[in-house]
């Protein structure tokens, strides 16, 4: 070869080699993900939103690392389909998952599946409530449906069904370190999904922190006896009091023998299952720590039930449900502690977004209510912490609308992976890198399962920063236009309001366009509609919902059917 045609091809064969390792290196400097995500956790319990509740030291860690998102919010205030907006970037009326009944339609595209395409290494443990097994992960440990607290069966990709002994907070942790120093390999980059169980109904804290949080009060919100005036039928009609329709056995923890002793009626035909469905699955040891403290408590209860108005019932309520629900969130807060101190000590911190959210959120009393499910504030907005050392700003906030339909295309964007043209979502990375536009000023929301458990009514609504336009519908057909700055709390329905009638006009045209961009409409609904309440029908049930004149007469002129 003469010297020039050599000096070529060296040049070449470097050319192509330094081509290769700058992708390699491209794909060893993608950031991993570490998304993690609870049950109903309420953002009025993290005290990076609020401490009047309690200290969540750890998950605060990650908001003075990054970001807080103050008004981070989901499409449907609900388990499955929230998880079904975040894994494919579609609202509930496209990805087909509108409500907890029927099983998620895995031929959507799930960003996960995208990830594992694109290389990255892709696991999944905790709880995903799908009703069927997620594709796209080389490894997962998922709870079966809304999976237990104590000694936890799960369903897994290479051992089958399982039941490990233990705190389903602290075991879902161990499955995740364990894969994060064993399993993964080191030198590609992973997407991880790390989801707890609780702090969901019916609120079972491990035995370490029963002493502690039975033993605790709590500040009343200034709305627990809000009586619904200034709102319409679907804030009256709903069943999720706390003092009506909180279950006394299993979310109270009043032994069903205890509630017969004391004359106490079950608030609905599965209270004192879901006692002995929880508590009845401790082993003598786990029993015994929960029997020291929780005997106590049933013994106050015992001599202090007889004089009690309905008012001191309410209160005594509040009280029970926060030790419970904020204690199982004691757990939560110490085992991302744990993630996170792995990830520090084994330099994972500077390449990895992590991300806590929640699949909703919750109320704590507000309105005199638990679940979710409605537009208003405490269930629709979700917590939403992002870190990603370098990239974000430590200590930052965004008060932004942002929504989870926006999860996927974030961290697609952020992988440096073409997102599909058909996710309805936006990269978050404008507002947290400070590079780029973010233009979004309002959202669309939309909720469905009605006639349900809770029998909170179907609607749909457009949110800004500054008001809400709702729309209650199928056994109603009321608006609502909830003023969001000068009616902080939304007692008050002003879509009548003359003083309001410009802003009404303004907001029903921007929610014709937000349904008419995300191709929702009257017919879809209707659909979903017809199909639930055919499923409802044949399966001979209300799904929960007790008022069983309203409900005799939603199933009017079809077979009027019970549970
Ligand atoms: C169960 C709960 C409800 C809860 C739904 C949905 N009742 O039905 O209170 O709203 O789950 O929760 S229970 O008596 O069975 O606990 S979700 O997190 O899956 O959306
Ligand atoms: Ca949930």
């Amino acid at each position: 070869m003469n010297k020039p045609l050599l000096f070529v091809a060296s040049l070449l064969v470097a050319g192509l080699f330094s081509c290769q390792k700058s992708e390699e290196e491209e794909i060893s400097s993608r950031p991993n993900i570490v998304f993690i995500m609870s049950d109903d956790h309420a953002y009025q319990a993290i005290s990076a939103y609020s401490d009047k509740l309690i200290e969540t030291p750890n998950i605060d860690r990650i908001a003075k690392m990054g970001m807080l998102f103050t008004n981070a919010s989901v499409t449907n205030s609900i388990c499955a389909p929230s998880r079904a907006t975040i894994l494919t970037g579609k609202h509930s009326h496209i990805n087909g998952k509108v409500d907890n009944h029927f099983p998620f339609d895995t031929t959507n595209v799930t960003f996960p599946q995208i990830f594992q395409d694109a290389g990255y290494q892709t696991a999944m443990f905790g709880k995903l409530h799908f009703g069927n097994s997620p594709k796209g992960f080389d490894q997962f440990k998922i709870l079966p449906g809304q999976g237990k607290y104590y000694n936890p069966d799960f369903i897994t990709k290479d051992e089958g069904n399982i039941q490990v002994e233990g705190y389903v907070t602290d075991i879902i942790t161990d499955m995740t370190l364990n894969w994060l120093e064993n399993e993964r390999k080191k030198e590609d980059p992973f997407l991880l999904f790390y989801l707890h169980k609780a702090p969901h109904r019916e609120w079972l804290p491990a035995g370490r922190h029963v002493a502690e949080f039975t033993q605790r009060t709590f500040p009343e919100p200034p709305t627990l006896f809000d009586d619904y005036s200034g709102r319409g039928r679907a804030a009256h009609e709903a069943e999720m009091n706390l003092l009506k329709d909180m279950h006394w056995g299993g979310d109270s923890k009043i032994p069903p023998a205890v509630m017969d002793e004391l004359g106490i009626e079950p608030t609905s035909g599965w209270d004192k299952a879901a006692f002995e469905g929880e508590v009845g699955r401790m082993n003598p040891e786990q029993r015994a720590v929960w029997d020291e403290s929780y005997n106590k408590m049933i013994e106050e209860f015992k001599k202090a039930y007889p004089n009690m108005t309905e008012e001191d019932k309410m209160k005594w309520r509040y009280q029970r449900y926060m030790q419970d629900y904020l204690g199982t969130i004691k757990a939560v807060d110490e085992n991302v502690g744990r993630v996170l101190d792995y990830l520090e000590a084994n330099d994972l911190m500077e390449n990895t977004i992590i991300v806590y959210t929640s699949d909703q959120g919750f109320y704590l009393g507000e309105h005199g209510w638990f679940d979710k499910r409605f537009i208003y504030d405490e269930s629709f907005k979700t917590p939403l912490l992002v870190a990603w050392p370098g990239k974000v700003a430590a200590g930052s906030k965004s008060d932004e609308m942002v929504q989870n339909l926006d999860f996927a295309q974030t961290f697609l964007a952020a992988a440096g992976i073409d997102a599909p043209s058909d996710m309805q979502g936006e990269s978050l990375l404008p507002l947290l890198t400070g590079e780029g536009e973010w233009t979004r000023d309002a959202v669309y929301y939309h909720y469905y399962e009605y006639p349900s458990v809770h029998m909170v009514k179907r609607h749909y609504a457009i949110v800004t920063k500054e008001y809400k336009l709702v729309h209650y519908y199928f056994d109603a057909d009321e608006w609502e236009l909830i003023d969001r700055i000068n009616d902080p709390m939304e007692l008050k329905n002003v879509y009548d309001d003359p003083a309001y009638a410009e802003i009404q006009a303004e907001l029903h045209q921007k929610l014709d366009g937000l349904r008419e961009k995300y191709g929702d409409n009257s017919q879809i609904s209707q659909q979903y509609l017809n199909e639930y309440l055919d499923y409802l029908q044949e399966n001979n049930s209300y799904a929960g919902g007790k008022n069983t004149e309203l409900l005799d007469k939603i199933f009017d002129g079809r077979t009027p059917s019970n549970q």
